[in-house]
């Protein structure tokens, strides 16, 4: 991420060198690509408040079962059984951890950036309407 925007601070401050440099004054050329560098905000793709919320992944139940956030909130699940655990996203499902990558011990973290209700569900141990679900709602 990081990394991919630096590559295009340098081609857009590469686009104002070309251009400057089609003038005869080098004094310009300098000021426009210092203003080029300092006007770019660095800005993460997703606003985040900072705040992160902890749910427990447990045998066999995320506590708490309903966690209330707001936006821009990081949720962490964290395994805290003795068994292996996924949390998968219902709606829309495009986000969450498979089993194999929450293992006791392990975590997994989402920020979440539009209100909302979000269920969601392990599928070693229930499916997306019964058993290990849990659901997070986040406020505007
Ligand atoms: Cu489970």
């Amino acid at each position: 991420m990081t990394g991919s925007y630096r590559r295009l601070v340098a081609t857009l401050v590469g686009g104002a060198l070309t251009v400057a440099a089609c003038g005869d004054d080098g004094h310009d050329l300098v000021d426009q690509v210092a203003l080029t560098e300092t006007e770019l905000p660095i800005v993460p793709a997703v606003e985040s408040t900072g705040v992160v919320i902890s749910v427990s992944a447990l045998d066999n139940s995320f506590r708490p079962q309903l966690t209330e956030i707001s936006i821009g909130d990081e949720v962490l699940w964290e395994n805290r059984g003795q068994n292996e655990h996924s949390v998968l996203s219902i709606v829309p499902d495009d986000w969450g951890t498979e089993a194999e990558d929450f293992q006791p011990g392990g975590v997994f973290s989402h920020v979440f950036t539009e209100s909302g209700e979000y269920p969601y569900f392990c599928s070693v141990h229930g499916n997306e309407t019964v058993g290990m679900v849990g659901t997070i709602v986040v406020s505007p």
